[in-house]
């Protein structure tokens, strides 16, 4: 009880989440390691970083990728108003929400156009969890996001530790076997081959793209669920991201 109402004091006034998002993300990360809270922004607040965005297509810490239909633009909490507010808020809540204080290492606005169209290149090899231990992210849905706009999409339970250990012995899945021979080192795909995914649909697992209204909230392990980032076909994409547990200096750029 002490411990909650430390976490609890620790939030605010003026902070968008409320403690019932607290306690019940609490519950929802130890069990599916993953919490979505809508309407935690306003439409307005959401319409003026998208502009704050549009102004942005160059310079230190913006990358452009996919033919010029993909920007990211990193340590946007330093760029823009909204961003740092929506930072200020996530450290606070994510804060609560694991018991540790926490401060995110970035904030990435990212922004996508349809793809082109034809070219598998852009298509396959998407899906992948970031590292092996804990990484969460707290992502603010900035644009109504639908099945054709490039919805960020999980599997659920696929966090869950007998699923990971079987999968890390599996070759080709997590880890290349042949390669941590050869070299000893437990290098990580950085991708899980569709050829491998694919087999988990028919066992009963399911993919689920994360179909909300701007101004919606995810708190996510990435680490933990299997996921990617669905390519855009359709619409636009405004999204941003909070890093947490992420190495000093990731994608942390000084810019005024
Ligand atoms: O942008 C996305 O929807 C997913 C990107 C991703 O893989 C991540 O943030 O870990
Ligand atoms: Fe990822």
């Amino acid at each position: 009880m002490l411990l909650n109402y430390k976490s609890f004091s620790m939030l605010k006034e003026s902070t968008a989440f409320t403690r019932d998002m607290i306690t019940e993300a609490k519950v929802a990360m130890k069990k599916d390691s993953y919490f979505i809270m809508p309407n935690v922004y306003s439409k307005e607040f959401c319409e003026e970083i998208k502009s704050d965005m549009d102004q942005v297509n160059s310079g230190l810490g913006v990358e452009i990728n996919y033919g010029g239909t993909e920007t990211r633009i990193w340590s946007a909490q330093k760029r823009f108003n909204g961003v740092k507010r929506f930072f200020d808020d996530s450290n606070q809540f994510l804060s609560s929400v694991i018991n540790q204080d926490s401060i995110a290492g970035t904030v990435l606005a990212i922004k996508n156009n349809p793809l082109p169209k034809g070219g598998q290149e852009n298509i396959m090899g998407r899906w992948h969890a970031d590292s092996w231990n804990s990484q969460e992210k707290v992502f603010l849905f900035l644009s109504d996001t639908t099945e054709e706009s490039g919805p960020l999409e999980f599997i659920p339970n696929t966090h869950k530790l007998f699923f990971r250990l079987r999968k890390a012995l599996e070759p080709g899945f997590f880890f290349n076997h042949l390669s941590v021979l050869k070299k000893g080192n437990l290098r990580q795909y950085g991708s899980i081959p569709d050829s491998k995914v694919e087999p988990l649909f028919y066992r009963g697992y399911k993919a689920k793209p994360v179909l909300v209204k701007a101004g919606t909230v995810l708190l996510i392990d990435t680490a933990k669920l299997i996921h990617r980032a669905r390519p855009c076909k359709e619409g636009k994409r405004y999204a941003l991201t909070a890093y947490y547990r992420t190495g000093e200096g990731y994608h942390d750029y000084d810019v005024q």
